[in-house]
């Protein structure tokens, strides 16, 4: 893998700040962009825009053409069996809250238990306490161990006839562990649970096999894989998809309304009222165009050098100023380094280091609940990706001793 070229593909590199060079180290917030990606926007606006399903002219023929196109790249990026599987949606977010939503209209009863993981994004918590509030769901959660990996031996204890869906994320957005979803899938199975998966931080960096990880639903966000903001996938399994009462009503979605009634087209329609992202969906084209040609195997080697080098300079460089938090090892996570340095807030350090270009991010990561279980009130964390360099890595941890120093010296 060539970085240097690539790095030629992303225009915002070569824009300075402070002075310096931008070093983009907040990847697990949102990617940048590939000139393919803005250039694919720019021309659907351009040359080819039109609302979708609606027109007969031929301009609305070739948008919608294009619309549906982009569900396919989709299904086949998660290695779908069918486009119909696919719901284009803004992102993780409203995926998740799609699924909890039309599930909590009739499916989940109070009393029925949803069980989610103590690592996840407040987009797969706060949609399922809608559900704990009305219709009265018990909301539980999976622990982590003492190395950021899920506690699997307490699982069975929260499996039983009353649960009803088993929601975890694939790779957490604070500790880069990879989770074993496919196991706990089995067992979430075996009770008759439903599986949902947030891969908003695995889509960007590993393949994915909705039928191999045993995903009943699997959501991902195009902005943290190369591609625009505002679009994103949830891909459902075609016979429960059909099953769900949609949760957003207006054109598109309905097959016949008439005063006293109205009936739904059939999934994905259904699920996708209003004028949808056309644009977004075409760049999202571009954008996994681009991510797949680099290859998985070569990005993923680029990724461990990277984070083999954040590991070993922290120990190096800053010895035990430095805590990171999530597996040690860098074959059970991804490139996502969240640490606390000893007498400095997460927020002074995220600071400090924006002065010297570094954009780093810091704060509770919008996964409270495990900031608690952590007994940390905040953490800054650098989630480098394809674009970074080695050379990058290194001038993150000059500016770290740098504030460690600064901190440590006597006022
Ligand atoms: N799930 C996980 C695991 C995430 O990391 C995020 C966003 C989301 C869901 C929500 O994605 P969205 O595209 O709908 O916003 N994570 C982060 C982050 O770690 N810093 O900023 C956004």
């Amino acid at each position: 893998m060539d970085v240097e070229r690539i790095r030629q593909d992303f225009p915002i590199l070569t824009r300075p700040f402070h002075g310096r060079p931008l070093v983009y180290l907040d990847s697990a917030a949102t990617s940048q962009k590939p000139t393919s990606v803005i250039e694919t926007e720019t021309r659907y606006y351009s040359e080819e825009n039109a609302n979708v399903h609606r027109g007969v002219y031929a301009l609305s023929i070739e948008a919608t053409e294009a619309y549906e196109a982009a569900r396919e790249r989709a299904a086949r990026f998660l290695h779908a069996k069918d486009a119909a599987e696919v719901v284009f949606v803004r992102g993780t977010t409203e995926a998740i809250n799609l699924v909890a939503t039309s599930l909590g209209r009739g499916y989940l009863k109070r009393g029925d238990r949803v069980v989610a993981t103590v690592m996840e994004h407040h987009s797969n918590i706060v949609p399922w306490h809608f559900l704990r509030e009305a219709p009265g769901i018990d909301l539980e959660f999976l622990d982590i161990d003492e190395d950021g990996r899920l506690a699997l031996d307490e699982l069975d204890s929260l499996l039983d006839r009353r649960t009803k869906v088993v929601t975890l994320t694939h790779v957490s957005n604070v500790l880069g562990t990879v989770n074993p979803v496919r196991e706990i899938a089995d067992r979430a199975h075996a009770v008759g649970a439903l599986v949902v998966v947030d891969a908003a931080q695995s889509a960007p960096h590993l393949p994915i096999d909705v039928g191999a990880l045993g995903a009943d639903f699997l959501a991902f966000s195009g902005h943290k894989t190369l591609g625009p903001m505002g679009i994103g996938v949830l891909w459902g399994r075609t016979d429960l998809l059909s099953l769900m009462p949609p949760c957003m009503g207006g054109g598109e979605m309905i097959k016949e309304v008439h005063e006293d009634r109205v009936s739904y087209r059939e999934a994905p329609a259904k699920f996708e009222a209003g004028t949808p992202n056309v644009a977004g969906a075409i760049g999202l084209v571009a954008a996994l165009d681009y991510l797949t040609a680099i290859g998985w195997e070569d990005l993923a080697a680029h990724e461990r050098r990277l984070q083999e080098r954040m590991i070993r300079l922290a120990s190096d460089r800053l010895g035990d100023r430095l805590r990171f938090f999530g597996p040690k090892d860098p074959r059970d996570r991804e490139a996502v380094f969240s640490f606390a340095l000893n007498g400095v807030h997460p927020h002074d350090v995220a600071s400090l280091l924006d002065a010297e270009g570094i954009c780093v991010r810091a704060g509770h990561h919008c996964a409270q609940p495990l900031m608690e279980r952590l007994g940390v009130p905040a953490l800054t964390r650098a989630s480098p990706y394809l674009y970074n360099t080695g050379a990058e890595i290194d001038g993150l941890f000059d500016a770290l001793e740098k504030v460690a120093t600064l901190f440590a010296a006597p006022v």
